[in-house]
């Protein structure tokens, strides 16, 4: 899954793709260099990020969302407003990418399952990101894996109550959100158990902070942004490895690459080291 930002102050590609055309072509070279799925946002989740009014995120993301349809990309909307989903839908976006995991809008699980799309429910606490929120970290008692798993599984029971399709339903451990490095490394070391739900999961740590801690120079000065992407590249072989659905990331190629490194590896050398033709997109048990 490649990122498009269609916003201001995003933290890695912020202002770079409001113009509606820069941002069409943007998903198109996502897409040509190996993205299945092009995930358009119109609001940032940064911390401390201002929130944007449901029409001005509408009215960033649906002519993109229609821009890529129209060049034949598969589409995500990524919010968590449903009059915004339901205007992306109508524009022929494919997939919803519900940070708040149907927690912002009681309203999503009807949209979701009336369009009969794929749904991500990523873990999410608390808007506490937005409107000048410290982003702080939630308390997650001794085990962070455990409490996140439990949540998901929550959630993804509520949508079914609401009358989503059992496989409609992608799960995601919500790295960074409420999570400071060693939450993000434990979910990551653990995710086993995320996907022993049974369910497709999507990774997303693409150049997130925990990365630039990481990788942080002798003078401990965190690496930059622009900086992180082989270290992306390293958790997207990582999580295909280990059985992950996606991957959200915004440098595409070497992240195509990894998938069919490790699908390679996988197979080895029976196959042709083939991506997975027919579990990319969401069952009930791939
Ligand atoms: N992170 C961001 C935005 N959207 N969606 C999902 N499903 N999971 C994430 O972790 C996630 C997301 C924030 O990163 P960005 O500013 O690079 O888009």
């Amino acid at each position: 899954m490649g990122v498009v930002n269609v916003t201001a102050d995003s933290f890695s590609d912020g202002g770079r793709y409001l113009d509606v055309d820069a941002a069409v072509a943007h998903g198109r070279r996502l897409s040509d260099e190996g993205a299945d799925v092009v995930d358009v946002g119109g609001e940032s989740t940064r911390p401390g990020a201002t929130r944007v009014d449901a029409v001005t995120e509408a009215k960033r993301v649906v002519p993109v969302v229609r821009g890529l349809v129209d060049a034949g990309v598969t589409v995500s909307v990524d919010t968590m407003r449903a009059p915004v989903a339901e205007a992306a839908l109508a524009a022929g976006a494919h997939i919803v990418n519900d940070v708040s995991g149907g927690l912002a809008d009681s309203d999503m699980a009807r949209v979701v399952a009336e369009a009969g799309c794929p749904w991500i429910l990523m873990h999410w606490v608390s808007d506490d990101r937005f409107a000048g929120g410290a982003g702080g970290r939630a308390d997650y008692g001794v085990d962070v894996v455990g409490a996140v798993r439990e949540h998901l599984a929550r959630r993804a029971d509520a949508a079914l109550a609401a009358g989503v399709a059992e496989e409609a339903i992608v799960l995601d451990p919500g790295l960074g959100f409420a999570k400071d490095g060693r939450d993000n490394w434990a979910l990551l070391h653990g995710l086993d158990r995320i996907l022993d739900l049974g369910r497709p999961v999507l990774v997303a740590a693409s150049r997130k902070r925990f990365l630039g801690t990481l990788l942080a120079d002798p003078a401990g000065e965190p690496r930059a942004v622009t900086g992180r992407d082989p270290a992306t590249a390293a958790i997207t072989t990582l999580s295909a490895a280990a059985g992950a659905w996606g991957v959200r990331v915004h440098d595409v190629g070497p992240s195509a690459d990894a998938v069919r490194v490790a699908a390679a590896w996988a197979d080895g050398g029976t196959g042709g080291g083939s991506d997975g033709e027919g579990s990319r997109w969401p069952t009930a048990s791939s």
